[in-house]
């Protein structure tokens, strides 16, 4: 008592928020729940403590939350996502509750930085990259914006492979966050589903008479819960986390047992927990990975008996269920909903088809992300026999009833049926899951208002024929919170000061910042800011890559997954042809440059990997030449996730937002570069287009064809070789690398890539090259005149508040949801 100071009797230990009990509960924990003493204690059993200390705040107010939701019978979305990115927790709660300050002091208490016990947290990489992370900031905005919400996926205990580089190659070393054990998450023994795989169905009569089915599965998995609570910034609510682990349904299969065959017993359950064990990475082919069908399989069963479990709990009848719930799909990962909640009404409710059917497209809506044709989900009719027998039936007969109707609306049309068909029927057979998210769902949306529109037109064109009100564009969002309070807490102290404190909670408000953009006397201290959040980047970047980077020069970032339609060898290109040109001509007048690159590839995926040992190797030679070493620097940045995009963004002078206008379908980084005072250099291509209108053209640097240029010069017959033979810059570029300046003479290793861009370049890199180089040197220009970049700066975060993803979750429960706020008192 005499360490920890008196205690009032209205801050008990578990809920206080005072500096005195903050610091109770700490050696508390480190005592009874880490059971370390302080003596002994390491930064990570501290850290743990105050994991746990801030748990028992967020439990408090979560279940004040689902007292009220329930007394209120308040409608709930529940946002189904195979993956999601919701980076370190500590420091984000503290921010949420308003304890940062108090739990600062608390730690300096027993010797520590709050900030070294922040560093300690291994963030949960439960997904790949935009699509995960949107959904985290989705979660955020849910809370914040007092929303009932539960956001449910899978508690994989592998998540994203952590990347290692060796010799300027990606290297996939496994992600084992869970070693230390996880503090935040609450594990829910009772809460648990069985689900079924494979076997065989059966017909039979009723009581009243009607035939039904009865799935036998050939074995069971059972999902077991795992809960996170997710503070909403400012407010008493807190929401739920809830993820997916498999469990084998009994631990020993005791006929095996009794056979005296151990180790088989225990085979079993070894395989049913492997289904949860790791997230499979993006971009590579998946058609045949009954694994991962098995996965979605498990997340979408629970999570629907969940819902209807709590909805029936309620008192309701089932056909009540979509006034209570609504179920968005993040992409058609979790498409299988559809038929796995016709299965439970029909076969476990005894609901009649017409009814099920009804009351399953009044409860689901559709987020696509992507129009890249080969990303579209589909899976072999086979494997889908064999796994999920009784949904197959399902699909076929939707399919039925939903050719009968297409059909009847366009009769001489059999072209259109059978591209509106789930099944893909041109080769071998497939199930599309987009159509059956489409089919099954009463809102289908787009991420940004050009993907939408090129959705509606390409290739979901058929269903917005068909059923046109069923479309809608939603503008991705980020959460100003995490991007912008927690990873740049200076610049949100000015901001704060300028445009007052609510602009974290309104991002709107942050137009309040335009009027000082004209204010010179202000330009030093943002000058200084953003030197300082490089300086530390650079300290960084020299801690991980042993390269040294000057903070003075301007810093050129590109930071996200490596992808050829995303167009990091363009920038390599521009790398290369300034190189060439500073070499040429010593005097060139040229701000220095530091380019920086960070980002994963698929493991699968070759070209992507040498990209990642391309911008190793142009690095190399550009570092280590000393005609040059003063003006540009080339760096990779290993690992990419949030943790590490928190410590890029806010050091980024110019965003390097490049793919091939048409295929990015939104974009979230770009936001989050803006925010943080980057401008920024983009095409016409997903957000960019609406991000360039907010802040004005005149704040944006921008080059290449439109996407109708693209298709246009697509449909003409595009001759890559014909650019690269009148373009002498661009030749000379692509000869030095072809030639092996960059790789030691070895003309073989980038052969792949170079043979590609002459050959057929896909992503236009070479149609849109001159262009980029010509903005490239407007960029250097206007960098050169600090005043002018500050002013364009400044009025990028004035102008930035509708990429806040509270203003498009409004939207979501507005248009889509149908969702009220629900106040939570303490
Ligand atoms: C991204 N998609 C879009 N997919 O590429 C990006 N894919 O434009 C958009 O801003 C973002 O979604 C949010 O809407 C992805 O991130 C995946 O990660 C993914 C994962 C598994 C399978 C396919």
């Amino acid at each position: 008592m005499d360490e920890t100071g008196p205690l009032t009797e209205h801050e008990p230990t578990r809920t206080g928020l005072s500096v005195d009990a903050l610091h109770r509960a700490l050696l508390d924990n480190l005592f009874y729940v880490v059971g370390r003493f302080p003596a002994v204690a390491t930064r990570q059993d501290y850290y743990r403590a105050l994991a746990f200390t801030v748990r028992d705040r967020l439990l408090h107010r979560w279940l004040r939350t689902v007292q009220t939701y329930k007394e209120e019978r308040s409608r709930t979305v529940c946002y189904l996502s195979a993956e999601y990115l919701p980076g370190p927790q500590l420091g984000h709660n503290l921010l949420a509750l308003g304890i940062f300050d108090n739990t600062r002091e608390a730690v300096r208490r027993v010797g520590l930085e709050l900030d070294d016990l922040i560093e300690e947290e291994a963030e949960p990489g439960l997904g790949n990259g935009g699509l995960g992370r949107l959904a985290a900031c989705y979660l955020d905005s849910l809370a914040t914006l007092q929303r009932p919400a539960i956001g449910y996926g899978l508690r994989y205990e592998f998540g994203i492979f952590r990347q290692r580089i060796d010799n300027g190659w990606q290297v996939e070393v496994s992600d084992s966050w869970l070693r230390d054990g996880n503090p935040w998450e609450l594990r829910r023994p009772h809460i648990a589903f069985e689900i079924g795989l494979g076997g065989h169905t059966e017909r039979y009569l009723d009581h009243h008479g009607h035939t039904r089915v009865r799935w036998v599965p050939g074995e069971t998995i059972r999902g077991v819960a795992h809960d996170t609570a997710i503070p909403g910034y400012g407010v008493f609510n807190s929401n739920l986390l809830r993820l997916w682990a498999a469990e084998a349904t009994e631990s020993f299969d005791f006929g095996s047992f009794n056979a005296g065959d151990y180790q088989g017993a225990v085979r079993r359950k070894i395989r049913s927990e492997t289904i949860s064990r790791v997230l499979y990475p993006n971009d590579e082919p998946e058609t045949g990975k009954r694994l991962r069908l098995i996965q979605g399989y498990l997340f979408v069963s629970c999570s629907l008996q969940d819902m209807l479990r709590i909805h029936l709990a309620g008192g309701e009848g089932l056909d009540r269920f979509p006034q209570r719930f609504v179920v968005q799909l993040n992409d058609t990962h979790p498409a299988i909903a559809v038929a796995e909640l016709m299965r439970l009404l029909l076969d476990k409710h005894g609901m009649e088809w017409e009814s099920a059917w009804d009351l399953t497209r009044r409860t689901f809506a559709y987020t696509n992300h992507t129009l890249l044709p080969e990303a579209l989900e589909k899976w072999s009719l086979t494997l889908f026999e064999e796994t999920l027998p009784r949904h197959l039936e399902i699909i076929l007969e939707i399919n039925q009833y939903f050719l009968d109707e297409v059909r009847m609306r366009f009769p001489h049309d059999e072209a259109l049926t059978t591209r509106l068909s789930l099944i893909d029927e041109t080769g071998p057979r497939y199930v599309r899951m987009a159509h059956l998210a489409c089919v099954g769902s009463f809102s289908i949306n787009g991420v940004a208002r050009l993907h939408t529109a090129l959705l509606a037109d390409t290739v979901l064109r058929d269903f917005h024929t068909l059923w046109p009100e069923r479309f809608n564009n939603k503008t991705n969002g980020i959460s100003p919170r995490r991007f912008g309070n927690l990873s740049n807490p200076d610049l949100c102290a000015l901001l704060s000061r300028v445009a007052g404190p609510g602009w974290a909670a309104d991002a709107e408000r942050l137009r309040l910042l335009e009027p000082h953009a004209h204010r010179r006397e202000i330009y030093p201290e943002w000058r200084r800011i953003k030197l300082e959040r490089k300086r530390a980047l650079a300290r960084y970047v020299a801690d991980q890559t042993g390269i040294v980077v000057d903070p003075e020069s301007m810093f050129d970032i590109q930071v996200k997954r490596i992808h050829e339609y995303k167009r990091q060898h363009l920038n390599v290109l521009h790398i290369i042809a300034l190189y060439s040109r500073i070499k040429m001509d010593p005097t060139l007048d040229a701000a220095p440059r530091t380019f920086v690159f960070g980002g994963k590839a698929a493991p699968g995926y070759k070209m992507a990997k040498l990209i990642i040992k391309l911008i190793h190797s142009v690095g190399e030679v550009v570092n280590r030449d000393p005609a040059v070493r003063d003006r540009l620097r080339v760096v990779f940045v290993p690992d990419f996730n949030v943790k590490v995009a928190q410590r890029i963004y806010p050091a980024a002078d110019l965003s390097e937002q490049i793919s091939l206008a048409g295929m990015e379908a939104s974009g979230t980084g770009n936001m989050k570069f803006a925010l943080n005072g980057a401008l920024t250099i983009g095409t016409l291509d997903g957000a960019n287009v609406e991000i360039r209108e907010e802040v004005g053209a005149e704040n944006f640097f921008l080059f290449g064809l439109t996407s109708a240029e693209v298709q246009a010069r697509k449909r003409s017959g595009y001759c890559p070789y014909d650019c690269y033979r009148e373009n002498p810059v661009l030749r000379e570029a692509i000869d030095l690398l072809a030639d092996g300046l960059f790789s030691h003479g070895d003309r073989a290793l980038f052969r792949p890539l170079v043979d590609h861009l002459l050959q057929q370049d896909d992503y236009m890199l070479l149609a849109d090259f001159q262009s980029y180089i010509d903005c490239q040197d407007r960029v250097d220009r206007a960098f050169r005149d600090a005043d002018s970049w500050t002013r364009m700066s400044m009025l990028n975060v004035a102008r930035i508040g509708r990429f806040s993803s509270d203003r498009v979750v409004q939207e979501y429960c507005r248009e889509i949801w149908r969702l009220e706020p629900v106040t939570i008192r303490p």
